[in-house]
């Protein structure tokens, strides 16, 4: 009898340890400890045993009955756990996964080649400043030596404010030339410049004229600057913008605010200076106006012209960037195409 036992132990030790599941682990409770398991025939037998051996049986028995339960609550317990870990495995979130991608816009390629002038002047030495885009009569056109009834108004058509006063009339600046004014009246020579921004003109829009436009102003004031500075700095410029091996043309024009007038022109960095469709033959490009700051401008902001000189320039800077991207139309820039934006 005590060796069925011993069999019955080590059954049931076997199976438990090849269980998977709770629910296998009550079909073996019920097998080797439930009413009509093995064990529990053998202890109700034990009334037909003689009482030497109903001890032994007995006491065997039971002590085995003991270990097996306490086998099968370890084993239940191991087995909740196992289950717990199974269920946390499943439901996990990968955290790892990457993010959708939220698609990048970039800069507009008047923003790009402002930013790329600029820069340009920055390493010659110029600060960048900026300025409003609604001005007073006064910095727009007087203060640059261009009084109400000056021929010379005819040259910027103007969209003005309605302010119903007379007397200080208010307008959008038609460009960036005022901002030599306000800079001029805060600050002491020596002064470097530049003046990227909006200005506005009432024209009529064509393939190379926009109402909105940006322009970069330049100006440069101290002692002993003259016209081959001026000429110095253009020239490094159009070389870094436009390749080392360009060459520059200044003739002579006319703004009221500047005394020698120059425009600049590079030669033709398609046809080489030969003539083609983007220098209309001619073998040059215009590309800015400039000019020896006028000693009537200087006086009004009370610099002395006897001291001091200085060199101005402007510049459009979407034409800069139609010549150096071969567009063909101006009024692209700002029509919001996303299919003109997105080449830049
Ligand atoms: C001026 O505006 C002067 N303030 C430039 C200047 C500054 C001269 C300092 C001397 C000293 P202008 O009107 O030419 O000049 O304009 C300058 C540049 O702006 C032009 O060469 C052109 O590139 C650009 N521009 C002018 N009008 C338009 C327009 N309607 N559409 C696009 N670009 C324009």
């Amino acid at each position: 009898m005590l060796k069925k036992l011993d069999e019955i132990k080590s059954r049931a030790n076997d199976e438990l340890s090849s269980l998977h599941s709770l629910k296998e682990l009550d079909a073996w409770r019920v097998r080797h400890l439930g009413r009509k398991s093995e064990l529990t025939q053998v202890l109700r037998g034990l009334a037909a045993l003689s009482f030497e051996e109903r001890k032994a049986v007995g006491a065997s028995a039971n002590e085995i009955r003991v270990l097996l339960e306490k086998a099968l609550n370890d084993k239940r317990a191991a087995l909740k756990d196992e289950e717990l870990a199974t269920a946390i495995e499943r439901g996990r979130i990968d955290i790892t996964l990457p993010g959708r991608p939220i698609p990048l816009g970039r800069l507009h390629p008047t923003t790009q080649m402002v930013r790329e002038i600029c820069d340009i002047f920055v390493a010659l030495g110029f600060q960048v400043v900026e300025g409003p885009e609604v001005e007073w009569d006064y910095y727009n056109f007087e203060a640059l030596n261009i009084p109400p009834d000056h021929p010379a108004r005819d040259m910027w058509a103007t969209f003005w404010i309605d302010t119903k006063s007379e007397e200080r009339p208010m307008l959008l600046r038609t460009h960036t030339s005022p901002m030599q004014i306000r800079v001029m009246e805060r600050t002491q020579p020596p002064v470097r410049v530049v003046v990227p921004g909006k200005v506005y003109r009432y024209e009529a829009t064509d393939a190379t004229h926009e109402t909105m436009l940006y322009q970069i102003e330049g100006l440069a004031v101290d002692e002993n600057i003259t016209l081959a500075d001026l000429k110095g700095a253009l020239f490094e410029f159009a070389r870094r913008l436009f390749g080392e091996e360009r060459r520059v043309r200044f003739r002579c024009d006319y703004f009221p605010f500047v005394e020698p007038g120059v425009e600049m022109a590079i030669d033709c960095f398609v046809c080489g200076g030969s003539g083609c469709r983007l220098c209309s033959g001619t073998g040059w490009i215009e590309i800015l106006g400039a000019g020896m700051v006028h000693p009537d401008v200087l006086r009004r902001v009370n610099y002395d012209p006897e001291i001091y000189t200085g060199f101005a320039f402007g510049l459009g800077v979407e034409r800069i960037a139609m010549l150096r991207y071969g567009i063909e139309d101006i009024r692209l820039f700002y029509s919001n195409d996303l299919r003109f934006l997105r080449q830049f």
